[in-house]
């Protein structure tokens, strides 16, 4: 009798995606598997939960910034200045949610190696969805898990 390989613990299930908008030239669904495209970075983090205490980790995955400057933001690249008005909301499939500027990632500004976590602790997180790092904060509340939306506004647009 002929059976049907099983597949290894762990590894069923659907992929998670989330929907990346707003005022994107090109907004996209992306998967963790979409996100390995990108060049990987590596992060070893300490943070404090205002609950639980001091929490160390590793994080591997894409700049933020470099999935984001693909989808197109609607500024002028050339101006530094346009790029100001811009922020970055990341939203978990719970609800939470954090704000970041954009300026808060680029490299002219705050330059803040924010990633999207595809791997965490050494595992993949391709059914929990990515994972937003944040080195830079003492505090935890921002890693956002389980990531179903990344929303790129521009604020107010600007003065003809
Ligand atoms: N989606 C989602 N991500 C979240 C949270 C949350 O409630 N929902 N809590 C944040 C907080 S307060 C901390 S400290 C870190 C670590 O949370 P954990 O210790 O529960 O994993 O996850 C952050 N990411
Ligand atoms: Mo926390």
């Amino acid at each position: 009798m002929s059976q049907s390989p099983e597949p290894a613990v762990g590894t069923t299930g659907p992929v998670a995606g989330f929907a990346l908008d707003g005022d994107l030239s090109h907004p996209a669904r992306l998967t963790v598997p979409d996100l390995l495209a990108w060049p990987q970075q590596r992060a070893e983090v300490a943070f404090e939960c205002a609950t639980s205490g001091v929490r160390r980790h590793t994080y591997t995955g894409p700049l933020l910034r470099d999935v984001l400057t693909d989808a197109g933001p609607a500024f002028d690249g050339a101006r530094r200045k346009d790029r100001l008005r811009f922020l970055i909301t990341v939203r978990g499939t719970d609800g939470h949610h954090a704000l970041l500027s954009w300026a808060e990632i680029d490299p002219h500004f705050g330059r803040a190696p924010v990633l999207l976590a595809v791997t965490f602790d050494g595992a993949r997180l391709d059914r929990a969805g990515p994972q937003l790092v944040l080195p830079q904060d003492r505090c935890g509340a921002r890693y956002v898990s389980g990531i179903e939306r990344i929303r790129v506004d521009g604020g107010y647009a600007p003065r003809l």
